[in-house]
């Protein structure tokens, strides 16, 4: 299952993954996530925004125990974030099977559009439209790079952009969703556990900082009379560090446009999105106020432009306890009586946090042992995967058989 997966999507020079939504790569998850629902006799249902759900029993009965992640990836992100949620779902629910458990819920293994916004710059496009969190009208607007609407992108995969929407209904049917994901940090790697289970995740946004300087002649414009947008940017690198370092966050600029982009030109626009995230609400806010009041200064002694935007933003979530700690009562008893499962706090978010304001949600950690991640060298050993499956198929089993 996870071989067949590897292959689609992969850029033979960086080796790392680009699956953008409703693109090519993406119908090809797609139609893999399709083949393994198949293959398993589930019924395979497309929700309104694209959301693939794979039922084992009768959704309309309610009360369904849900679990699943993403397909697509950042820019040359690596093989297991979100792929190695959906996989171990699928493994997991093969394992029930073998155990012979029997089932007192309809169960279903989900996977959901656009996590991580790297077409449309948007985190967790999915599953925010189907929770309510974004609206109709704001989702017609996302457009990329290329100026390519996603009601368009959504067209030219085949899919109709005018069904999207809230859908509460569906969600109303699901007592949990339990998200499987690699660690993206090396907590489990410091304490030497395999499995771990998330306690919250931290507040984090992203804003796209708009730098508009004077184009001019790289080699004839005197310094004292230039606009150049690219000086104010890279202040604002530095002053996001600094501030960043000072509270104890993290701020990123990550991705950068520049126009004209001629190495003999002034630019006449830089622009540059900062992603920025703190373990509290309060602080996240200091923190880019701060970077964008100092940009402001930095731009205005250049005599340049700045608008901010904010392109995505998620609030803090904490994960339901109940839930939590059925999880880690369900985990320790299970085979391996010694295995401890610690909680941890993530800086990443997912579709589960977006779900947790839905439906009581819980997520499980597999060990990162670089926990590098959003790149082609993102890795998780078998035996340490193989240990998600168990620890995935003992949580369901607690919560939908008997
Ligand atoms: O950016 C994130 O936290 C996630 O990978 N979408
Ligand atoms: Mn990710
Ligand atoms: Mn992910």
């Amino acid at each position: 299952m996870w071989r067949e997966l590897l292959a689609i999507g992969r850029h033979a020079g960086s080796g790392g993954y680009r699956r953008f939504a409703w693109t090519g790569a993406d119908a090809d998850c797609r139609a893999w996530f399709a083949a393994q629902a198949a293959a398993r006799g589930l019924a395979l249902e497309v929700d309104r925004n694209g959301n693939q759900w794979a039922w084992l029993g009768d959704p309309e009965a309610g009360g369904a125990v849900v679990t699943g992640s993403h397909l697509d990836s950042v820019p040359d992100g690596g093989a297991f974030d979100g792929p190695l949620g959906v996989v171990s779902s699928f493994a997991a629910l093969d394992e029930l099977l073998a155990r012979g458990v029997t089932f007192t819920r309809p169960l279903a293994v989900v996977n959901f559009g656009d996590e991580e916004g790297a077409r449309f710059g948007l985190a967790c496009v999915g599953s925010r439209l189907t929770a309510g969190k974004l609206t109709v009208e704001d989702a017609h607007r996302l457009t990329d790079a290329a100026g390519t609407t996603l009601p368009r992108a959504m067209e030219a995969a085949g899919y109709d952009p005018d069904t999207i929407g809230p859908d509460p209904e569906r969600l109303a049917r699901v007592d949990a969703f339990v998200e499987l994901h690699v660690e993206q940090g090396r907590a489990l790697d410091l304490s030497g556990d395999p499995v771990g289970v998330a306690g919250a995740i931290w507040p984090h946004g992203r804003w796209r900082f708009d730098f508009r300087g004077e184009a001019n002649h790289a080699g004839t414009t005197r310094l004292v009379d230039r606009h150049d947008p690219m000086l104010p940017y890279a202040e604002t690198v530095l002053a996001a560090r600094r501030e960043a370092r000072l509270a104890g966050a993290v701020a990123t600029f990550g991705k950068i446009s520049v126009e004209p982009n001629g190495v003999n030109a002034v630019p006449s626009l830089v622009r540059g999105w900062l992603d920025s995230r703190a373990e509290g609400g309060a602080t996240l806010d200091a923190v880019v106020t701060a970077i964008e009041d100092e940009a402001r200064t930095y731009a205005t002694a250049h005599g340049v432009d700045l608008e901010v935007v904010r392109e995505s933003f998620t609030p803090v979530v904490e994960f339901d306890h109940a839930l939590r700690d059925e999880l880690r009562r369900l985990l320790g008893t299970g085979r391996d009586a010694e295995l401890r499962v610690p909680v941890l706090g993530t800086g990443a978010g997912h579709d589960a946090g977006i779900l947790s304001g839905s439906v009581p949600t819980a997520m499980l950690f597999v060990r990162n042992p670089t926990g590098v991640s959003h790149s082609p060298a993102e890795h998780a050993a078998e035996d340490d995967c193989l240990a998600g499956v168990t620890a995935l198929a003992d949580a369901l089993e607690g919560l939908a058989c008997k």
